[in-house]
């Protein structure tokens, strides 16, 4: 007889920073995770998994995860959005770890085996003043890193997206402290940009690969002059340019740069970014495993994507935990059009948290052999870190209208 699931519990732990997590039990015994974490809407998932989606999994049959996916994309009626696309993904990666463990395999295996021996990754760089980042940037060429994302702090403004002012390490969603507002001048950020990018071009040579995150803050043209700018800093890509609901004005952008684009990590379906892929709007498609529908729905858009020669980059906060990090570095050791995987790092109890066994060596990342994702959780040690309400910031122009963070 086939296998039941008997158990389908929410974990919620804050090492440093919040996770939920999804723990799926067989009646044979074996545990797989999935994740299911949405930076400041944490609750709302756990709610959607726990008093929606656990009562329709106990009973049902691990192996049909595809099945199992169907059932919960289209049996909600109400259908995509992040909520539901995390619940649905920590479910869908939930149910292929247990696969793996079933099987005795890791899941990059399951998925067609590997394609390279090992995936490239960019980390971040980030400082205020320019001299600063290029200390940043040289401690991560020093750590192996053959890709880098640069950001600076910009004159005039008290804070800026990616880095704070004087702290080393970034975490966006201040803990405890209500919502944090922050002002925001994108003629100040243009007028700087080009230049930190280039000092950081000539710093580093050719040999690097440089990305830029303009958080979704330009409109179309200021898009296209940025892009046009920074053609000769030679960028690996300039990502989410503009907010990207409205996918038609990439267009403009388009016509005006051959700096390559990069969005997609707030999109959720395939539905969300048909649109970027086969009108080629951008050149790297950034949905994560954790908040696109999980490994299933993450593999139908990469395999759009492969037919207009768009390649997979998907979003790697700390944000996105070990668990589901670990499943986007499987589906990148066996997807062809993977470039990329971003890799931001974790506060250090997290990897005590979830013991994985996906690693980073010299630049690029493994998911490791262990069956399965290869990440479990320590339940005993996320008991001692209690949740902790967290908001991303928001941002106003000066004159205090609020705009895109
Ligand atoms: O939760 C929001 C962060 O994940 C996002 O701001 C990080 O843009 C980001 C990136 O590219 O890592
Ligand atoms: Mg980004």
């Amino acid at each position: 007889m086939s296998d039941r699931i008997v158990a389908a519990d929410v974990v919620i732990t804050s090492p440093g920073r919040n996770y939920v997590t999804l723990k799926v039990t067989t009646a044979d015994g074996v545990v797989g995770y999935g994740d299911a974490t949405l930076n400041g809407r944490e609750l709302a998932v756990a709610s959607y998994l726990r008093d929606h989606l656990a009562p329709l999994l106990v009973g049902r049959d691990p192996a049909r995860i595809e099945d199992t996916w169907q059932l919960l994309y289209r049996g909600a009626y109400w259908r995509r959005g992040p909520v539901t696309m995390a619940a649905i993904g920590a479910v869908d990666v939930a149910l292929w770890d247990v696969k793996g463990k079933t099987l005795g395999q890791p899941v990059y295996q399951l998925l067609g085996g590997a394609v390279r021996a090992r995936v490239l990754t960019y980390t971040h760089a980030s400082a205020w003043e320019v001299p600063a980042l290029l200390d940043a940037v040289d401690a991560r060429l020093a750590q192996g890193f053959r890709a880098v994302r640069a950001q600076s702090g910009v004159p005039g403004l008290a804070t800026v997206y990616g880095l704070h002012r004087d702290v080393a390490s970034y975490e966006p969603a201040a803990r405890g402290s209500g919502l944090v507002e922050e002002r925001w001048d994108t003629s100040a950020y243009l007028r700087h940009a080009p230049d930190v990018l280039a000092a950081v071009r000539e710093h580093v040579g050719p040999g690097v690969h440089l990305l830029h995150d303009a958080h979704h803050r330009l409109t179309p043209q200021q898009a296209a002059r940025l892009g046009k700018a920074l053609e000769p800093v030679d960028l690996f890509w300039l990502e989410d340019v503009t907010p990207a609901e409205n996918q038609d004005v990439l267009r403009l952008v388009r016509q005006h740069t051959t700096t390559p684009l990069a969005i997609g990590e707030v999109f959720t379906t395939v539905f969300d970014v048909h649109h970027l892929i086969t009108e080629q709007l951008v050149d790297f498609v950034r949905c994560a495993v954790v908040h696109a529908g999980g490994i299933s729905h993450l593999r139908k858009i990469l395999a759009l994507a492969e037919v207009y020669q768009v390649r997979g980059a998907p979003h790697g906060p700390s944000d996105v935990s070990p668990v589901s990090f670990g499943a986007s570095v499987h589906v990148g050791l066996a997807t062809h059009n993977f470039a990329i995987q971003e890799y931001m790092g974790y506060p250090e109890p997290v990897h005590d948290v979830f013991p994985h066994s996906w690693s980073y060596a010299d630049g690029y990342l493994h998911p490791g052999d262990a069956p399965g994702i290869g990440v479990e959780l320590d339940e005993k040690l996320a008991a001692k870190f209690p949740y902790e309400p967290a908001y991303l910031p928001v941002a106003r122009t000066l004159d205090g209208t609020l705009t895109d963070w």
